[in-house]
């Protein structure tokens, strides 16, 4: 019987459940690191590590996007992918957006719940936040980019341990399940989106996206080269993955995740 004290991660485990051409040719697993985006920033300066993973059990200190804190208790899952792509590839927003629907995809099938996506990087279960998404790019040596997606979902977590606004798949579904089940499943969804994102081919998860949109039809202020528009949200381009917003004079605006975007309406 799984429960949080006893469920451990190892690389075997992993391994034997994933069927990859990329992602997770290596897994490094730890106790608890700082964070696992900066144990990957570590091992980025060596080629052999395009596609390698880090996991950690429990972050010390877990990063959110712009300085914020991710809270990273034991019992969650905390990973991050280092990929070297080509130059060219590295778009975040795309990234968030393969990644965010491969956390759903995995979420939905193992636990039977549905998830939505909260652009650019929430994934919300039953109306509150359950996993984010950290994309970092950077120049390793010999000027070879790279790139960390970092992963953090609330799978074992309970009450108390989380913020109050957020969820655990735990206390979402009443089912404990274990942790490894959950990372091989995004990581073999990733690494496709991944093969498909390098070939210009990411259609289908668009719209898989926009199916899972939590923010769709709510009323926004955008704040776009010192402009300020008001509109709402229309999911993201099923051929170009900008985020859509049709504004109070008609048009539609592209939008990238350089361009801040406050909620000011709520449908919920
Ligand atoms: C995120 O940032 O949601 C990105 C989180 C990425 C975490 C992973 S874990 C593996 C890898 N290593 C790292 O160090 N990071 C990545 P952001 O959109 O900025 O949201 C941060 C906000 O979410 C915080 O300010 C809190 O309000 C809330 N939050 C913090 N911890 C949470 C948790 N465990 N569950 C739900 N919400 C949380």
């Amino acid at each position: 019987m799984i429960n949080k004290l006893n469920d451990m991660i190892s690389p075997e485990d992993i391994i034997s459940r994933i069927k990859t051409r990329k992602i997770g040719r290596k897994i490094y697993c730890f106790n608890e690191v700082e964070s696992t985006n900066d144990e990957a920033k570590k091992h980025a300066d060596k080629v052999e590590n395009d596609g390698a993973i880090f996991i950690a059990s429990s972050q010390a200190r877990g990063k959110g996007r712009l300085g914020r804190k991710w809270v990273s208790p034991k019992g969650g899952v905390y990973f991050s992918v280092l990929l070297m792509p080509r130059a060219g590839q590295v778009e975040l927003s795309r990234f968030y957006i393969a990644s965010s629907v491969a956390v759903c995809l995995a979420i939905e099938k193992l636990y039977n719940l549905k998830a939505y996506i909260k652009w650019p990087n929430d994934i919300i279960v039953q109306n509150k936040k359950v996993a984010g998404i950290l994309a970092e790019t950077s120049w390793g040596t010999g000027r070879q980019v790279y790139l960390i997606v970092g992963i953090g979902v609330n799978v074992n977590s309970l009450t108390g341990e989380i913020p109050p606004e957020s969820i655990s798949l735990c206390e979402a579904s009443g089912q404990f399940k274990k942790r490894s089940e959950l990372i091989a499943m995004i990581i073999n969804q990733l690494d496709e989106y991944y093969i498909r994102l390098n070939e210009n081919k990411l259609q289908d998860v668009y719209k898989l996206w926009n199916r899972r949109c939590y923010q769709i039809g709510l009323r926004v202020e955008i704040s776009k080269n010192n402009d300020i528009m008001y509109g709402m949200i229309m999911g993201v381009d099923e051929s170009s993955g900008a985020l859509l917003i049709r504004t109070d004079n008609g048009m539609i605006e592209n939008i990238e995740s350089a361009d801040k975007i406050k909620i000011i309406g709520n449908k919920r």
